[in-house]
């Protein structure tokens, strides 16, 4: 069975999550799943970053310790991701024991191998983005590109890593597909920013702080804690067993995918795959920076106060609802803006009248013309092969590249291609006049109904399991889209055999 490692960026708990993180985890969660259904043996890794300045900051403000403060809000992602339906294999908090292990074996490693060093620093620090920021990097203001604050001038002695000695090794492994580690980065453009970049030369940066006591003590200088960021990367490791469970660790490392936005791409693709080759660790296979969005052309803030939380989206257009808006509204890769208007146009146009009015136009002539049951017919597969092949060309591609919109697009034109097939057959004169005809129609919008459901039960796991009870097909949904997946075979009598039990569907997308 091949493996599939993904993971989430771990969280800072210094605010309740919302739209942004959910994007992402949501992704992610739609990604593991496609996965196993797909019959890799999948590991999803999420969790909270819960140490460095910013958090203390906040605990502070908020009167709390920092402890409290994390223990607090680290509930509050797992109870967002238990709504939102996230089908993680490991929640990770970086106040945790294994992680302090982790963080400690592999700093004493680096420094053993010669790669961190010692010396006086003096540089402008951004709390919000926990980095320190050259002067050309900061914005016409001289403030951050993404916080907009100044950033404070800060002095201190502290340990540095080594980075300026792989910009040609990290060049090779990038730019190089066939390098037998290649990191994929992902959108090209993002790619080639990063060679851009890299290409400009690298500085060694700062691994520690003497300031900031909340955090991992360094194992070989405990006046001073490590750098947050340091602390948080290696969580892809620890989680996976790294340094105890080497068999855990050798089964699913290196990643497949770490996932983020581009605020955060820069660590995760150039200093977390130093740090590993320093400490002679394969490297992630691919880091995919997926779009950042504003909501309604400005940046998501509690002082704007349009912060969208994953409740009031679950709340507006259901848990399964707002799992496939939020990742499908805006193309997966570039930046984007969203509003609550857009999605409520897609949510009413894909699933309350694509989607929900086919399965109840369908659902209720079987209930009028054939007692609420699949009607008694030879099986007839053409509509379903069709909607088969559009599925099939498209939709496992886009899927595969984490393309999300790209792969509902192919749902709604198979969905598209349904509604057609039902205007042209107008099935409701057909009562009178063709009844066998009637059947015929009426079997065939369901086994396609059916093949829409397997292939939705990534992006709306309970929507779609749903739709294959309302539709009468048998067996376990799972179990049949695994199957389905192998080896693209519809069953020969259709997945809801002649004669099974339909049930009334009720209004599954209200209109909005
Ligand atoms: O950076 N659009 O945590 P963080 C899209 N702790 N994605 C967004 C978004 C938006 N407007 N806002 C947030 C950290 N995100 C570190 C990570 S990992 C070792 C340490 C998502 O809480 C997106 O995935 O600031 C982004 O990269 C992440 O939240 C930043 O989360």
């Amino acid at each position: 069975m091949k493996k599939f490692y993904i993971t989430t960026p771990i969280y800072y708990v210094n605010d309740i999550p919302h739209i942004g993180h959910s994007y992402t985890t949501i992704a992610a969660d739609i990604a593991a799943r496609w996965k196993r259904l797909n019959n890799y043996d999948v590991f999803f890794l999420t969790g909270t970053d819960e140490h460095g300045a910013k958090i203390a900051q906040a605990a502070k403000e908020k009167g709390k310790t920092a402890q409290e403060l994390c223990d607090e809000m680290s509930e509050k992602f797992k109870e967002a991701w238990s709504l939102l339906n996230i089908s993680y294999d490991d929640f990770i908090r970086t106040t945790e024991a294994r992680q302090s292990k982790a963080v400690s074996q592999m700093v004493q490693d680096l420094l053993d191998k010669g790669f961190i060093y010692k010396k006086e620093y003096s540089a402008l620090y951004c709390v919000g983005c926990e980095r320190f920021y050259p002067e050309k990097d900061l914005d016409e203001n001289g403030c951050c590109p993404f916080h907009k604050t100044k950033p404070v001038l800060q002095s201190e002695e502290n340990y540095f890593f080594r980075l300026s000695s792989f910009a040609d090794k990290l060049l090779e492994r990038i730019s190089d597909p066939n390098h037998k580690e290649h990191i994929s980065i992902r959108p090209e453009e993002r790619k080639n920013e990063i060679i851009g970049k890299i290409k400009l030369g690298l500085e060694d940066v700062s691994f520690s702080r003497t300031a900031i006591d909340w955090g991992i003590p360094l194992p070989f200088d405990k006046s001073q804690t490590v750098y947050v960021w340091v602390d948080a990367l290696i969580n892809y490791i620890t989680a996976i067993g790294y340094p105890s469970n080497q068999e855990q660790f050798n089964k699913y490392w290196p990643a497949d995918i770490h996932l983020m936005a581009k605020d955060i791409l820069w660590f995760h693709s150039v200093i977390w795959p130093a740090m590993l080759m320093a400490a002679q660790i394969p490297t992630p296979k691919q880091v995919y920076s997926h779009g950042f969005f504003t909501l309604n052309g400005n940046k998501m803030s509690k002082s704007l106060g349009n912060v969208i939380s994953p409740a009031q989206l679950a709340a507006k257009y259901g848990v399964d609802g707002a799992r496939y808006l939020a990742v499908t509204l805006i193309p997966f890769g570039p930046d984007g803006d969203i509003s609550w208007d857009a999605l409520t146009k897609k949510y009413n146009i894909d699933l309350a009248n694509n989607l929900g009015n086919l399965i109840s136009r369908t659902i209720k002539l079987a209930e009028k013309n054939f007692d609420l049951k699949v009607p008694q017919t030879p099986a007839d597969l053409s509509l379903t092969n069709k909607v088969a092949e559009i599925l099939n060309e498209n939709f496992a591609p886009a899927m595969d590249n984490l393309y999300l919109h790209k792969a509902s697009e192919s749902l709604q034109n198979a969905l598209t291609l349904i509604n057609r097939r039902i205007e042209s057959d107008a099935p409701w004169k057909l009562a009178n006049t063709d009844l066998p005809k009637l059947a015929n129609c009426i079997y065939s919008y369901l086994q396609s109904l059916n093949l829409i459901a397997i292939h939705l039960l990534a992006f709306m796991p309970e929507l779609s399991k749903k739709i294959w009870l309302i539709t009468g097909a048998s067996g376990d949904i799972e179990t049949c889209a695994k199957k389905y997946f192998a080896d693209k075979q519809i069953p020969k009598e259709g997945f809801s055999p002649s004669g099974a039990q339909l049930q009334t569907a009720g209004i599954l997308f209200p209109r909005i």
